[in-house]
């Protein structure tokens, strides 16, 4: 069975673009064709926020792959572009996280989904609005554009127009 998987890639170091551009190449190789990806947008850093800002994207598949696949996946291709783990919330190459994977709420030692932190972040919630505006969240129970709204993070999220 095809499950709807949302992913958010980030990347504050190095050319932005062009790691966000290999890591999607990248993923398309395990997972397909890219079924909706978001513009870029450019975000004030969160968390920790006396850093580059980010470039952020929401990317759609549709996957048969079980959710821990999917996350190894993620790992692999972070790996592939040469992440490394310094602290956290701190400057990384890449960044790939699993926002949803389809309607399911999964917490293992290695996977939370909805992932964890999504309502409280616009650097997130608005390239997911871009492509998933009606998606329901479904622990909260509401779709993006409503989170999106109930949202009281102030840091800056910006549209790459024409990228
Ligand atoms: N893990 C659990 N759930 C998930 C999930 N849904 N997706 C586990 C991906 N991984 C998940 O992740 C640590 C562990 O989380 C993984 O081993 C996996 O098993 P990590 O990527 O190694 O660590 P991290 O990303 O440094 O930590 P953390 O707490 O996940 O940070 P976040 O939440 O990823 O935040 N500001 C802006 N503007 N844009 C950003 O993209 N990103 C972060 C990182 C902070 N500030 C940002 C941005
Ligand atoms: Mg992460």
């Amino acid at each position: 069975m095809q499950i709807d998987l949302y992913l958010l890639n980030g990347s504050n170091e190095g050319d932005r673009e062009l790691q966000l551009q290999t890591a999607l190449t990248l993923l398309e190789e395990h997972f397909g064709k890219v079924t909706n990806a978001s513009k870029l947008y450019e975000t004030q850093a969160w968390g920790k926020e006396d850093q580059q800002s980010f470039y952020n994207q929401a990317l759609h598949f549709q996957t048969d792959l079980q959710a821990e696949e999917a996350l190894n996946i993620c790992q692999q291709v972070e790996h592939q572009l040469g992440r490394e783990r310094h602290e956290k919330w701190g400057s990384r190459i890449i960044d790939i996280d699993i926002l949803f994977y389809g309607n399911q709420i999964i917490k293992s030692d290695r996977l939370t989904v909805p992932h964890r932190l999504l309502h409280l972040r616009n650097f997130a919630l608005v390239p997911l609005e871009e492509i998933a505006a009606d998606f329901i969240h479904p622990q909260f129970e509401i779709n993006i554009s409503d989170l999106l709204k109930n949202s009281t993070d102030q840091l800056k999220v910006v549209k790459l127009s024409d990228k």
